[in-house]
This record gives C-alpha cells, sequence and structure tokens, in this order.
C-alpha cells in the first residue's frame, strides 16, 4: 500500500518535469523559428509630458552574424538614447552607450538596472494601455519597428528615475 502511494507521487512529479520541460521546449521553438533580429517583452513605463522615460525589451539575434543596436528613434520623445545603469558607491548613474552588442544565436536584456532605451522629453503623456511605437537600427539587420505598450510597475520606480 505505501509503496503504491509512493509509486503515484512519483507519477505525478514526473508529469509536472514533463510540463515544464514542453513549455521551454515551445518557448525554445517559438524562438527557434524567429527571424532576424527580434524583439520580445517590450514596454515603456509611463510617464508625463516632458520628462524622460524608459523602454525595455529583449532582443533576440537569429542571424548568424554579430549584431549590435546602434540607435533608436521614435515620434514621442525629443531623443532616444542607448543608456546603461550602474551603481556606484550605491549612487545610481546612467552611462549613455554607442552600441548595445547582440552575439549571433544569442539575447541581450534591456531590463530595469541594466541597458536601457531612454526616452528624453516626451511630447505627450504616456499613459497606461497606451501604445508607442519606435523604430531599432542595427549595425547589420534592418530597422525594425516595435509597437510598445505602456506600463507601470511600483518597484521599477524606486530602482530607475
Ligand atoms: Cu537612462
Amino acid at each position: 500500500m505505501k509503496e503504491e502511494r509512493r509509486k503515484k507521487k512519483v507519477e505525478s512529479g514526473k508529469w509536472k518535469v514533463g510540463g515544464i520541460f514542453l513549455l521551454m521546449l515551445f518557448t525554445l521553438i517559438a524562438c527557434a523559428t524567429g527571424e532576424g533580429v527580434e524583439p520580445h517583452e517590450a514596454w515603456v513605463r509611463s510617464a508625463k509630458q516632458g520628462e524622460i522615460t524608459a523602454v525595455y525589451l529583449i532582443l533576440h539575434n537569429h542571424t548568424n552574424v554579430d549584431d549590435a543596436l546602434i540607435g533608436v528613434s521614435t515620434d514621442v520623445a525629443e531623443a532616444a538614447e542607448l543608456h546603461l545603469s550602474e551603481v556606484n558607491n550605491d549612487v545610481m548613474t546612467m552611462a549613455p552607450q554607442e552600441r548595445i552588442e547582440i552575439p549571433t544565436g544569442g539575447e541581450v536584456a534591456l531590463e530595469s538596472g541594466g541597458y536601457h532605451i531612454m526616452l528624453i522629453g516626451l511630447k505627450k503623456d504616456l499613459q497606461i494601455g497606451d501604445e508607442i511605437t519606435i523604430t531599432l537600427n542595427f549595425e547589420n539587420y534592418p530597422d525594425v519597428t516595435v509597437t510598445v505598450p505602456v506600463k507601470d510597475s511600483a518597484e521599477e520606480h524606486q530602482s530607475h528615475p
């Protein structure tokens, strides 16, 4: 009896692992069938007209050459810059970057506390639920235009101006 129960537990555990594996496999397939330099999970933090804000996303390089993000343009801000956040002596600073490398077959995450796209001088309020359009310029791959939803996150506010 006890043996039986233990077996059942192991069986259900197997199914769980199997399910997670399948999910991972689907994610891999979804990514493997992507093309070019592909943006994933893009979002921009809500902000008011005249303020600055940041765009975050993951860039996956499906091409067979190393590439780099070298510029961004958008019509919702006066300027868009590539930045890297760094903490020095407990002070968060943001250093402009000329490029963000995206190695072939690899991906780079632009996320809070690291690389991000800074939008400077917003021409209008960005409210949760809005969408903006940005165009990414790469060293090799042709320009990619991305629709970016406006979101908010309480914890992001504390870690980034
Ligand atoms: Cu910044």
